[in-house]
């Protein structure tokens, strides 16, 4: 079939305003970067002219700038899901300016099938090549993309030169079908293969092919620090330690790690360990330093939905395609993330908190309680199905003025009965087997800073007894103290007494 060619700016006047769009891509990897730095510049010319031009936007995760960035500063999102890490749009988020619905990324595809987030009318996806019978072959991320370019009325391709096609051959994709009708997912192995390397459509849909050489907008990494190195030789010594005790097996168990410096310094930790044998991954996100213990042999697979690295280090992988090639799996989010896959091959997750409480409760996404910092991502996916949960993070934030360590979370999205482990640059917080009065013994004795712990302990002594105890008008007190003074240190109880 001979395709349509067009420039970005015609693909991007196809979509009107109040249509649903779809992206490919998970993480700035595998994203549309061209049609919607059009849309957005489109969207500006028509505001100007008074025309009103807002849309839906639904991803695999986050972007990079051409999409959410650009789309943001050009007022043109009227609701977008799930995850994003762009900071122009948590600022839209947070003044009320777009809707934005933070959802499990495992369950993106199936709400798109089962109609719960509306009706997509394109879907632009990113490919490094694309064949006359509609076979279109992805490159740096995979996400919703199945999905979406069967649901969506027409498709638009943006081919893009930047990625090799030798990459071709390592995405697996698949999609489930909807309930009564969905068979076991038969991955019994991070390494297993249960679909097809590429994505089959009619080529009748496919609306327009754009023709681009634009490399992903990845993003570099914070050298690690000390407070940073320490978490990460925590971890491994907690892993260490279960290992050592039978809790898990000498062969090891697949391990997933979210994203961030933070999770970034925790897999190079466990890399340079060398009581830990050579692991897998069974993931959402591989970054620079798996590739680098891929070819250290440290790690043997890694399964996931996209590779959010460098693009130095996306280069050493095409250049070095024969080595990768059976060592790496790109996935769909739905699998990728998939609980049943998780529990099934006892998955061990490693994910980041903004802050947790003394009886174990996670909150992974807002500041203070109201403020949407990313999304909770796939850290949802992993921490209720995992083998063993580990949440990590520095004890405070914000050069020591708030302590990540708090009596109550501001915001709950992992409850105390997902998260095994608590994990700071202070210490290891095992919390398995322990009622809620021994968790908080545990994690104030080990995770949190000197400057908070009698403080903490304090909140335990003005709180009504019970299985966990609690002063209901102090249990935010530290927080309050920090939006009021700058400085949960200043935090007195006895302001809270009631
Ligand atoms: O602020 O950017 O102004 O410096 O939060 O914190 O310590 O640099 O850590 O980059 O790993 O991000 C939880 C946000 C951590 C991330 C979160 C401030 C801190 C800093 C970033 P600055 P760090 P990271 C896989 C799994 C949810 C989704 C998930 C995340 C900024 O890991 O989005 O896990 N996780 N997905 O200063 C106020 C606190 C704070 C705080 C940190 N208590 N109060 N600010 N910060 N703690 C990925 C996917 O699903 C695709």
């Amino acid at each position: 079939m001979n395709y349509n060619r067009m420039t970005a700016a015609e693909a991007a006047s196809l979509i009107q305003n109040g249509e649903i769009i779809a992206l490919s891509g998970f993480t700035p990897a595998g994203s549309p970067k061209a049609v919607t730095a059009e849309l957005a510049k489109q969207a500006e010319e028509k505001h100007a002219r008074g025309e009103a031009f807002r849309i839906g936007i639904i991803t695999g995760a986050s972007t990079g700038d051409s999409c959410d960035g650009v789309l943001t500063r050009a007022h043109a999102i009227q609701f977008r899901a799930p995850y994003t890490t762009n900071t122009d749009f948590r600022k839209a988020v947070n003044n009320g300016e777009i809707n934005y619905t933070d959802i499990h990324l495992s369950q993106v595809a199936q709400r798109l099938r089962s109609g719960f987030l509306g009706h997509v009318t394109t879907a632009i996806v990113e490919a490094c090549e694309l064949t006359d019978d509609g076979r279109i072959y992805l490159t740096a991320g995979v996400g919703i993309t199945p999905t979406i370019a069967r649901l969506a009325d027409r498709v638009i391709i943006e081919l893009n030169a930047a990625h090799s096609k030798r990459i071709i051959g390592m995405h697996d994709l698949y999609e489930m079908e909807r309930p009564p009708y969905r068979r076991p997912i038969p991955i019994v192995r991070p390494s297993d293969r249960i679909g097809l390397p590429y994505i089959q459509v009619d080529p009748r849909k496919i609306a327009g092919v754009v023709e681009v050489n634009i490399p992903d907008e990845a993003r570099g990494f914070s050298a690690p620090d000390p407070v940073t190195d320490k978490i990460g030789q925590n971890v491994a010594d907690f892993l260490a330690a279960d290992m050592k005790r039978g809790i898990i097996p000498s062969t090891f168990l697949p391990l997933q790690s979210g994203v961030g410096n933070i999770a970034n310094a925790v897999l190079s930790a466990l890399g340079r360990d060398s009581s830990i044998p050579p692991f897998e991954m069974y993931t959402e996100v591989i970054q620079n330093s798996v590739i680098t213990l891929i070819k250290e042999g440290r790690i043997k697979f890694g399964s996931t939905c996209s590779l959010s690295v460098t693009n130095d280090c996306l280069d050493d992988i095409y250049q070095n395609m024969d080595f990768f090639a059976h060592k790496l799996v790109l996935r769909p989010s739905e699998i990728s993330n998939c609980p049943e896959v998780i529990r099934r091959i006892g998955v061990i997750t490693m994910n980041t908190a903004i802050e947790a409480d003394i009886y174990g409760n996670v909150n992974s996404t807002h500041i203070c309680g109201t403020k949407m910092m990313n999304g909770i991502g796939g850290s949802g996916d992993f921490t209720r199905s995992a083998y063993i949960s580990i949440f990590s993070c520095p004890s405070t934030a914000k050069g020591g003025c708030i302590s990540s360590i708090v009596p109550m979370v501001s915001h709950l999205d992992h409850s105390e009965h997902s998260v095994n482990v608590i994990i700071t640059e202070q210490g290891i917080a095992d919390l398995r087997g322990k009622s809620p009065m021994e968790r908080a013994q545990a994690v104030i004795e080990n995770c949190a800073h000197p400057d908070y712990k009698q403080l903490l302990w304090d909140y335990l002594k003005i709180s009504t007894k019970g299985q966990t105890s609690h002063s209901l008008s102090a249990a935010l007190g530290m927080h309050q103290v920090f939006l009021k003074k700058g400085d949960m240190r200043l935090t007195d109880w006895s302001e809270f007494a009631g």
